[in-house]
């Protein structure tokens, strides 16, 4: 076999509750921002589905989990909802959320799948945003007092906790570029929710180590390797620095080494933006460092310096590089992302030689494909060739980033079963497992049986 994986290599995939758990009636849980806006803006949402219905784990995690189970995974990332837990976001614990999370992660345990949970997947509870959502310095307080509750009623039974899933994503997606609710663009507010953020995640992982808890505690990052235009053009390459220190450092650098890139600190300050801090949030932040890192990785930024003018109305990152559209780029035309299989090796080598070599894993990697029941077969299983070369193309630089010493402990594909995915709802598939939505029929694609082999073997050729 060409490509050996370590012994214990965690081979899986990821989820998320919000985009699987839905709402049943009459349910308990709280609003969280995605049930709101969908009430207030259902046409924003492909062909108008919403949140409610996704997949309906609740009801149907045993026959996910069996086909989880029959592809051989030995680990699955979910997040617990906070607004399912905490309907008020602070406060009262809801009973049968807890029940339910017992159950799930109890019945992963017994298939021999180590349950990873995250605690936050960009669904912030429609109570706290009412109160300003991140803007509130309140809300770092609640999720500390959540993610106790979640270690305290949990911590015997999982040992990979996450506190947050691409902390960046609230900040760009609901601050700058209007796909997240509350969709405003202040790139000043934006600031202040990056840094909340990360305080939130840094007092969590303090709650973390003053517990009973034994296992590992860390974040996930979508890291978005950035290149350069024109690598031996200085001006270039200072666009690439400033794009990586406010999409990638802003959140690595706080999680791994407990500081904020200097970069990004003067520009920030140059605009007279610098969020309310204190000396005991920044020692907070620096002593309280994750133990593992999750990398998601699905495409590289491209950048060159500034060529067209500031947009002037507002500050934005982009009036200090513009994106560049390399010509020759490969893309999957179904989420208009770039593939570049080389960036999950680069991440890895970056963070081999800046980071420590912090003990890592790819958390997601995937392809999302429209329509994909046209490549159903006569047994009314999904053909789905180009997710195995895709997984394939990216394993074999994750391969030779380990042989080359990185420290990376796992892979997991974005999604275990196909999802619902935010303001796409269910336009792309991502999964090993495909979903009817019409019978909630769940079947193991030809990747996921491809990928039972790669466990089985713990490699490919
Ligand atoms: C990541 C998120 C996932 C998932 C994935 C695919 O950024 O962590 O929640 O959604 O991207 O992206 P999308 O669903 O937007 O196609």
């Amino acid at each position: 076999m060409t490509h050996h994986f370590p012994t214990d290599f965690w081979w899986g995939a990821a989820a998320s509750g919000p985009q699987t758990e839905g709402r049943s009636p009459n349910d308990s849980k709280g609003a969280s921002i995605w049930d709101h806006w969908f009430k207030t803006n259902p046409e924003k949402f492909y062909q108008g589905q919403g949140p409610g219905q996704t997949t309906q784990v609740m009801t149907h995690y045993q026959e996910d989990l069996q086909c989880m189970e029959e592809i051989g995974f030995n680990s699955f990332r979910t997040s617990i909802q906070w607004s399912r837990l905490i309907p008020e976001g602070r406060g009262a614990v809801d009973q049968e959320a807890v029940a339910f999370y017992h159950r799930y992660f109890d019945e992963l345990l017994a298939r021999g799948i180590q349950p990873f949970v995250n605690l936050y997947h960009f669904d912030m509870p429609m109570a706290l945003q009412n109160q300003g959502g991140w803007l509130n310095r309140e809300t770092v307080t609640a999720f500390a007092e959540y993610a106790q509750v979640c270690f305290d009623l949990f911590g015997e039974k999982v040992s990979h906790w996450f506190t947050q899933n691409e902390p960046i994503v609230p900040v760009e997606m609901g601050y700058l570029y209007q796909q997240h609710y509350p969709a405003v663009v202040d790139l000043s507010m934006a600031v202040q929710v990056g840094y909340h953020e990360a305080l939130a995640s840094a007092r969590a992982i303090q709650k973390f180590r003053r517990s009973a808890c034994t296992g590992k505690i860390g974040i996930i990052l979508n890291l978005t390797p950035t290149y350069p235009k024109d690598p031996q053009n200085p001006a270039d390459q200072e666009a690439a620095v400033i794009a990586d220190a406010f999409f990638n450092r802003s959140f690595l650098d706080p999680a791994v080494k407990g500081t904020f890139p200097q970069e990004l600190v003067e520009i920030i300050d140059d605009l007279g933006m610098r969020p309310n801090t204190t000396e005991t949030d920044l020692a907070v932040i620096r002593t309280n460092t994750v133990d593992l890192l999750g990398v998601n990785y699905y495409q590289p930024r491209r950048v060159q310096q500034k060529q067209s003018p500031k947009n002037g109305q507002h500050p934005m990152p982009e009036d200090y590089f513009d994106v560049y559209d390399w010509p020759d780029k490969k893309i999957n035309p179904y989420r208009g992302w770039e593939i570049y299989e080389k960036g999950i090796y680069d991440t890895l080598i970056n963070l081999r030689d800046n980071y420590d070599n912090i003990p890592c894993f790819i958390s997601e990697n995937g392809m999302g494909v429209e329509n994909e029941g046209r490549f159903k077969n006569e047994a009314g299983i999904i053909e789905d060739d180009y997710r195995i070369q895709f997984i394939k193309d990216h394993l074999a630089y994750v391969h030779q980033a380990i042989e080359e010493g990185c420290h990376c402990l796992g892979y997991h594909m974005w999604a275990a079963t196909d999802n619902w995915s935010w303001l796409n709802a269910f336009k792309n598939r991502y999964g090993f497992i495909s979903i009817d939505l019409d019978t909630q029929q769940r079947t193991i694609k030809r990747s996921g049986y491809w990928f039972k082999e790669v466990i089985r073997e713990n490699g490919f050729s």
